[in-house]
């Protein structure tokens, strides 16, 4: 099964030498390939993508509306593969959860796979409680319009005929959201995983996307699958 594994990226260039081979690694044997997605990053994040893996990874250099939710929504539109799957640079996702949640599609058991840290077997670590309390309360929030308990994932698998021809609303980081609510499956399996603490480089969440996720989830609640 052809896979398009789509990762975002502004300022990683820190961790493409890591997670490019880990990625490959953890994929090997599924034709693959992976785009990396990248807003002007001044630290070549770009440059480094293309150096480090040939013919497996290349670079997406974006000169549309900045943001993570566009750069994803672009992959989509530039992905060959039958499936796509979206993961963070700073390896807070692991890569070994992907063929975990290719799985999942391959064997028919959903259409969109989600990776959790909300299903048993799943977590986080080095969170404060802070950290963990505002996730766990945007996930409660995100229960009017998903039945997923990990809806703030930004970690998922999906054929790319869920995503295909779909408006999505670019607004805020959680693409993934979007796709739970507007995508086009009929099966999807919650796939646990640990979130690890950023590798290298600077975060960039902050308060922003917190409203813009507020918005989002408004906006939302007319699309709620029954
Ligand atoms: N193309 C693009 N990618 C972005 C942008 N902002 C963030 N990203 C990427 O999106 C992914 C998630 O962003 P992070 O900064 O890790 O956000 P986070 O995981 O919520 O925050 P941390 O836990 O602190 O890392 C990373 O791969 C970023 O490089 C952006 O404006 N454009
Ligand atoms: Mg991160």
């Amino acid at each position: 099964m052809q896979l398009s594994v789509l990762v975002p990226t502004f300022c990683e260039a820190e961790n493409l030498p890591v997670l490019v081979p880990a990625v490959r690694a953890a994929l090997a044997g599924v034709e693959a390939e992976l785009l990396v997605l990248d807003d002007a990053s001044p630290d070549g994040t770009a440059d480094v993508a293309d150096r480090t893996a040939p013919g497996f990874c290349r670079a997406i250099r974006r000169t549309g509306p900045r943001g993570l939710s566009h750069a994803v929504i672009e992959g989509f539109r530039l992905a060959r593969g039958e499936c796509v799957a979206i993961m963070d640079a700073d390896l807070q996702h692991p890569p070994e959860v992907l063929p975990r949640l290719l799985e999942v599609v391959a064997s028919g058991r959903g259409d969109l796979a989600v990776a959790s840290r909300y299903v048993p077997g799943g977590g986080t670590e080095g969170w404060s409680w802070m950290r963990r309390w505002m996730s766990r309360y945007a996930c409660r929030l995100a229960r009017r319009v998903t039945a997923v308990k990990d809806a703030t994932s930004g970690c998922f698998l999906c054929r790319r005929s869920v995503v295909e021809g779909v408006e999505f609303d670019p607004r805020g980081f959680k693409i993934g959201l979007e796709v739970m609510v507007k995508g086009r499956w009929s099966k999807m399996e919650e796939v646990p995983y640990v979130f690890r603490p950023r590798r290298a480089g600077a975060s960039k969440a902050s308060l922003g996307p917190a409203f813009a996720y507020l918005a989002q989830l408004r906006a939302l609640k007319r699309h709620k699958r029954a």
